[in-house]
């Protein structure tokens, strides 16, 4: 695995959700979230071209438990479109909470993509929502600005990256998730059957110095 990626003109960037409450303090910190940051620093400085995703919910949004009474965080529950775990209140559009990091340093990110604003279905991917079906639009910017190689950073590995890159690879982008970019949530087991699951289907989890 001492494979070399050369950045070039046909691959982007995907940095997920570096938002305040995605970090340690935020409503649904990461644990160590914010160690990703000096990493997708230096990382994004590689790429000519980076998008970043900003989780972006209404107020009393379907995923957040204190919208369903007698629920609590980390419950299920089933929706029209499936099973969805709840949150505790996260990124709710213009407060604190939603805004990037401030530590976050990638002036030259060209799109800011945001999810997860409709209030009945959430979105963890990038590229769709959590009916499978809704699009986000990006696969269209993709492949209208010419991309083909999708490089994955941020949070949380084991929900919006993971969904993402699945998404992007069901898109027909080739997907590199960087893995030491990424923090994971783990709920039940939930990093390590991202893992399998990218295992299984091909996607590669590289690290950062692989990437030059
Ligand atoms: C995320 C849970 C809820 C994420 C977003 O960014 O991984 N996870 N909303
Ligand atoms: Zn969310």
């Amino acid at each position: 695995m001492s494979d070399k990626f050369t950045i070039g003109e046909r691959d982007i960037l995907l940095v997920v959700d570096i938002q305040n409450d995605f970090c340690p303090g935020g409503n649904l910190a990461v644990p160590r979230g914010d160690e990703v940051l000096p990493v997708i620093n230096g990382l994004a400085a590689k790429f000519a071209h980076v998008a970043l995703t900003q989780d972006w919910h209404t107020r009393g949004h379907i995923s957040f438990a204190s919208s369903h009474p007698s629920k609590v965080p980390y419950q299920t529950i089933e929706l029209g479109y499936g099973t969805q775990m709840l949150w505790p209140d996260h990124c709710v559009q213009g407060t604190p909470g939603a805004a990037f990091h401030q530590d976050l340093r990638i002036p030259h990110a060209e799109l800011v993509l945001r999810k997860g604003y409709h209030r009945a279905i959430d979105s963890y991917s990038a590229f769709y929502e959590n009916d499978r079906k809704t699009r986000t639009g990006l696969a269209g910017y993709l492949r209208e600005r010419g991309f083909h190689r999708t490089f994955l950073a941020g949070l949380a590995f084991d929900f919006c990256v993971r969904y993402s890159a699945e998404d992007a690879r069901r898109d027909g982008f080739e997907v590199l998730v960087v893995d030491d970019a990424c923090r994971g949530i783990d709920v039940d087991g939930s990093v390590a059957a991202t893992r399998e699951l990218f295992n299984t289907a091909g996607i590669r989890c590289i690290p950062a110095h692989a990437v030059g």
